[in-house]
């Protein structure tokens, strides 16, 4: 059976609603999302809302964007290399003051990370593999397959998932484990397209495809201006490469 993985939404409702229809084709039969839903983007409550729709077939861990909007926002990101400043913080409400109760409500129930088996395969899936403390591993655009074992080695699985650094990227090891990041679906880090990831499993086969997509990017360009948030500038143009 094949199994929809997408991570880093970031309130991107214009590129969801593209890869759902793209998913209906596709026949998939779990949609596991990675985390970061919201934040970024224009449209965390529709982003919430749509997934919500999906429920039934839906695996949602959440990252740290969830956790801002279900713990606070840290005074430091990035490694602690950043300090928030009063605009970030604007930012930050203006994202929760957009969430309805309803969807922080279903947000506050994810888990951090959860582990499924499918087909007696079993997935770590996590926005960001974490260490003992539940604190995220070092931020790694491009891990090596030793750090990927050593960044998952509390977990036991057959697929480690995660997502995180908007970077597709998949790796298998020598032992026959999956190292997955299916990239990000709603921002434009790396190109004008999203990116998301089906796993097909059949008996013990395991197969995995990378795709990128095209989407109305104008439209969720546009939307900056039409919802108008506090660092539309800065969003636009660091994540969805505006000024490219
Ligand atoms: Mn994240």
């Amino acid at each position: 059976m094949k199994y929809a993985v997408i991570s880093d939404i970031h309130g991107n409702v214009f590129a969801l609603k593209k890869t759902l229809e793209l998913l209906s084709q596709e026949n998939v039969s779990k949609i596991i999302c990675l985390g970061d839903a919201i934040g970024i983007g224009t449209r965390s409550e529709e982003c919430v809302q749509l997934l919500k729709q999906y429920e039934d077939k839906l695996i949602y861990v959440r990252g740290n964007h969830e956790d801002r909007c279900i713990f606070g926002v840290p005074d430091y990101i990035h490694n602690g290399q950043h300090k928030m400043t009063e605009e970030d913080l604007r930012q930050e409400s203006w994202i929760k003051e957009h969430l309805s109760k309803e969807s922080i409500d279903f947000i506050s129930k994810l888990p951090q990370e959860t582990s499924i088996t499918l087909e007696g395969i079993k997935i770590a899936v996590t926005h960001y593999p974490s260490d003992e403390n539940m604190e995220y591993r070092e931020f790694n655009l491009f891990p090596s397959i030793p750090e990927l074992i050593e960044y998952f080695k509390k977990y036991d699985a057959d697929i480690y998932l995660y997502g995180h650094t908007h970077t597709p990227k998949a790796n298998l090891s020598q032992e026959g484990k999956w190292y997955i990041n299916p990239g990000t679906l709603g921002t434009t880090d790396f190109g004008d397209y999203g990116t998301y990831g089906i796993i097909t499993i059949d008996g013990q086969n395991i197969s995995y495809v990378q795709k990128a997509f095209y989407y109305d990017l104008k439209a969720a360009l546009d939307d900056f201006e039409i919802m108008n948030p506090p660092r539309k500038d800065h969003m636009r143009d660091k994540f969805f490469g505006y000024k490219r």
